[in-house]
């Protein structure tokens, strides 16, 4: 049986998907990728060092779509012999043609069979050089943004939504729109990079500075991450390094945003993919401890950034 480093992982989220937990494993030996046999090959490898009745049952190629320019994601399906509907996604993420990690993500009645329950250290993800790089490395710019909403469109009540900005803060805020408006609004200019290889240029988000909401929360010294969450379910995390450089946007190239990119309000944070500026947003978590979002748990980087290309988690 192979060794294999994993974590296992789970949000609420991920819940109202059906998952309940996800076990993300490190693919050790460099193994080549050539075609989908040897993506076949690397999953029955595994199945039997990450659960306790692997072999039994039968696996199904799904789908798979390249990530940028570098990178290409393939999903296959695992259902065991003795469970009715449910089955096992498995995601297997090749970077230049090597297979780098595999996950997996299991509906409850999987739960007892994982072998697994260690922990994600995101800090070794965070040590390579923190020079700004130059451009978006294997993006494709295009047109017009496309609308994401992994987990729905949420109904909206402005007059009753807030952002709320808590854990480790000395004063803990919640702010009507009005509110933020009467903050003090900015416009930016930004390319925007969806970690899937899309961008697009030039568009001008109007917002609030998280700087300027964080002066009056008053982060802990202690703090070291930005946790959001949105009305649709949604979840990410930031390093509140990073997150303190973006703004909440209340516009989108001079009109309030659309509903489906977010409104009222949403988090703009151009240095880092897409999937970091969640729509819909209304809570903003800081706290010294990590702990995955929705599409980090499903294997996508703890940071982010665009300029060093940081699509997937590498430890
Ligand atoms: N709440 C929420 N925020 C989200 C998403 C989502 O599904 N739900 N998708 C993310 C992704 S993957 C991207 S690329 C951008 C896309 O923004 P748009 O839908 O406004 O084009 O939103 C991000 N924020
Ligand atoms: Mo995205």
């Amino acid at each position: 049986m192979v060794e294999l480093k994993c974590y296992t992982t789970a949000n609420e989220g991920l819940k109202s998907k059906g998952v309940e937990v996800v076990v993300d494993c490190v693919i050790e030996e460099a193994a080549v990728i050539n075609d989908i046999s040897d993506v076949r090959g690397i999953i029955e490898k595994h199945l039997e060092a990450v659960f306790k009745d692997a072999g039994k049952g039968i696996l199904v190629f799904d789908s798979n779509e390249s990530i940028g320019s570098t990178h290409m994601l393939y999903r296959f399906k695992y259902r065991a012999l003795d469970t009715s509907g449910e089955y096992i996604s498995v995601r297997i993420i090749v970077r230049n043609n090597r297979a780098s990690r595999i996950l997996f993500t299991i509906p409850r009645g999987y739960v007892h069979l994982v072998r697994f329950e260690n922990m994600y250290n995101p800090l070794r993800e965070l040590h390579t050089n923190n020079e700004e790089g130059p451009g978006a490395p294997g993006q494709t710019y295009i047109p017009n943004m496309i609308v994401y909403n992994i987990l729905g469109v949420p109904s909206i009540d402005v007059a009753r939504w807030r952002l709320e900005v808590v854990g480790s803060v000395e004063k803990p805020v919640s702010l009507s729109l009005k509110d933020l408006y009467e903050l003090g609004v900015e416009t930016l200019r930004v390319n925007f990079h969806c970690v899937t290889g899309w961008s697009v240029g030039g568009l001008e988000f109007t917002g609030v500075r998280l700087s300027r909401i964080m002066e009056i929360a008053a982060p802990r010294h202690n703090v070291k991450w930005m946790f959001t969450e949105s009305l649709d379910g949604y979840t990410t995390i930031v390093p509140y390094s990073d997150g303190v450089k973006g703004i909440v946007a209340l516009e989108m190239n001079g009109k309030p945003l659309d509903i489906l990119h977010g409104y009222p309000a949403r988090l703009i944070i151009p240095h880092l993919y897409g999937w970091k500026s969640a729509k819909w947003v209304s809570r903003i978590i800081l706290s010294e401890e990590y702990r995955d979002g929705y599409w980090e748990a499903l294997g996508y980087h703890p940071r982010g950034r665009v300029d060093l290309e940081e699509r997937f988690k590498r430890y």
